[in-house]
C-alpha cells in the first residue's frame, strides 16, 4: 500500500505526545524484555539491540488525530525475530512502556513490525522515545509505545492505554480502525493532548 491514507493530511513535523509525565531512562540499566506467553523470557540491552538491527525502511507516520508524517527512515530490528528467540505462544502482544503507557497488537500485526532505534538516520531522541519504539507501518502510531521496556506475549485480548479510552484494538491505517464503536467517536472532541 502506498500513498495517503483516508482522512489524512501530511504535516512537515511531528507533534510530540506524552499522554503520561515522561519517565527517566537509565541507558545502562535499561533493558527490553520478552516475557508473558513465551518458553524462554529474554532481555535485551540497548547495546546488543543496536547490533542485531536488520530492518531498513522508509515508511509514512500516522497518527489517528489525522496528521501523517511523509517517508520517515526507520532502522529497527523484527518482532518476529524476537518472538521466535523467545519461543512466543499467544495471540497479542501488550507493548509496555517505562511510563507506563501500554498498547496492544494483535501477533499478526505485530511480526509485520520492528523495533525502531533509529529514525531519519541517528538514533530515537528522547521525545521520540529513546531508546526503542515499536513501529507498524500499516497501523496508527498510538500502538508505537515510545520508551518501550517490555513486549507482554498474551492469549487474550487486554486494552492498552488509548484502547482503554475507545480508540480500536486493532487500529489499522487503511481500514480507518480509528474507534472501536460509534459511540466512541465522541473521543474526536477530546483529543490525544
Ligand atoms: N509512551 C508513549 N508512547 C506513545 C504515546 C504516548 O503518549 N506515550 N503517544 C502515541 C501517539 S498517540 C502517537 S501519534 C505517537 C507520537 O509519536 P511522537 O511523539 O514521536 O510524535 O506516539 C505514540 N506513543
Ligand atoms: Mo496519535
Amino acid at each position: 500500500m502506498s500513498g495517503l491514507p483516508p482522512g489524512q493530511h501530511y504535516l512537515k513535523k511531528f507533534i510530540y505526545y506524552s499522554a503520561l509525565p515522561p519517565p527517566k531512562v537509565d541507558i545502562q540499566s535499561y533493558r527490553l524484555t520478552i516475557k508473558g506467553k513465551v518458553d524462554e523470557e529474554l532481555s535485551y540491552t540497548y547495546y546488543r539491540l543496536m547490533n542485531m538491527i536488520d530492518m531498513v525502511t522508509t515508511a509514512d507516520f500516522h497518527c489517528v488525530e489525522q496528521w501523517s508524517i511523509k517517508d520517515v527512515m526507520w532502522e529497527g530490528v523484527s518482532i518476529i525475530k524476537l518472538l521466535k528467540g523467545s519461543k512466543a505462544h499467544g495471540n497479542y502482544v501488550l507493548f509496555e512502556s517505562l511510563d507506563g503507557y501500554t498498547s496492544i497488537v494483535k501477533i499478526e500485526d505485530a511480526e509485520k513490525g520492528f523495533i525502531a532505534l533509529k529514525m531519519q538516520g541517528r538514533p530515537l531522541s528522547y521525545e521520540e522515545g529513546f531508546p526503542v519504539r515499536p513501529f507498524f507501518p500499516h497501523l496508527y502510531a498510538w500502538k508505537s509505545a515510545k520508551w518501550l521496556t517490555a513486549m507482554n506475549v498474551m492469549n487474550e485480548y487486554v486494552d492498552g492505554y488509548w484502547e482503554e479510552r475507545g480508540y480500536h484494538e486493532r487500529g489499522n491505517v487503511w481500514q480507518e480502525e480509528r474507534f472501536k464503536t460509534y459511540e466512541a467517536r465522541k473521543l474526536k472532541k477530546s483529543p490525544m493532548v
